[in-house]
């Protein structure tokens, strides 16, 4: 039995990716949580591991030169642990491979900050500027569209299975409705939503640490830990 992994995380969907690959690889691993509503990313201990801040971040203590290693940046962590076990969600076949490898980027550049930042003037921001607000909107809507159109040709985003770039992408579409998306919109995005969030493991990732998940706004606290402090914690 491998050493566990440790995964310093929280619940969102940066956090969510490498709770589910860690699940469906299934190697050991051991959640430290942090909070990022209280601060706990700019912990000295954290900022050892990653000097970015964010969650998630792994040690594995069974590196590949057999020493602790540390890893920063969701994706990165996943295409590490699928070639750490071998396994097929990062696929062998050097076209299907890439086609993941390309999904995957396309979430980390677009989905992922372009809903972030959605949820920023959106949900969080306490001032509601429109221009904001209307161009994370139209962003949102293009990148469901963008996702229809793949995911009418193609069951998974890389090919025919399911793969790391599904995993990276799946937890940005679950709550799709925080963001103003009705799914039902996207019968293909729909399709295949449904068939990820029916898979054990991924039931079992997007459980890690659920009950700290949040689910409204934010506390005027957390606005000053994660909007305030954040701009002075690299110097
Ligand atoms: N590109 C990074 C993004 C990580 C990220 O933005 N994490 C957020 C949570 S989803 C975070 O830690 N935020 C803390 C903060 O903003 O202070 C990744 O994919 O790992």
């Amino acid at each position: 039995m491998p050493a566990p992994i440790q995964v310093w995380t929280w619940p969102t969907p940066n956090g969510h990716k490498v709770h589910i690959m860690l699940e469906e690889v299934g190697l050991p691993y051991e959640v430290v949580p942090i909070n990022i509503g209280r601060g706990d990313q700019f912990r000295p201990e954290f900022l050892a591991i990653t000097p970015n801040h964010r969650i998630p971040a792994i040690v594995d203590p069974e590196g590949p030169e057999g020493t602790p290693f540390t890893l920063f940046e969701s994706a990165a962590i996943n295409i590490y642990l699928a070639e750490k076990t071998g396994s097929a969600l990062l696929p062998k076949d050097p076209a299907t491979r890439y086609r993941c490898l390309e999904w995957t980027m396309f979430q980390m550049g677009g989905v992922g900050p372009m809903f972030g930042q959605y949820n920023h003037f959106a949900n969080y921001a306490v001032e509601k500027l429109p221009y904001a607000i209307e161009r994370y909107t139209n962003e949102v809507a293009r990148l469901h569209r963008v996702l229809e159109k793949r995911l009418e040709a193609s069951a998974y985003l890389a090919g025919p299975d399911y793969s790391v770039a599904d995993i990276c992408t799946f937890p940005w579409i679950r709550n799709a409705d925080r963001r103003g998306i009705d799914l039902a919109t996207y019968p293909a995005v729909k399709r295949w939503h449904d068939a990820i969030a029916a898979r054990p493991a991924v039931q079992r990732g997007v459980a890690v640490l659920a009950e700290n998940q949040r689910r409204g706004g934010m506390t005027d606290a957390e606005r000053e830990v994660m909007f305030g402090r954040t701009q002075f914690a690299v110097r």
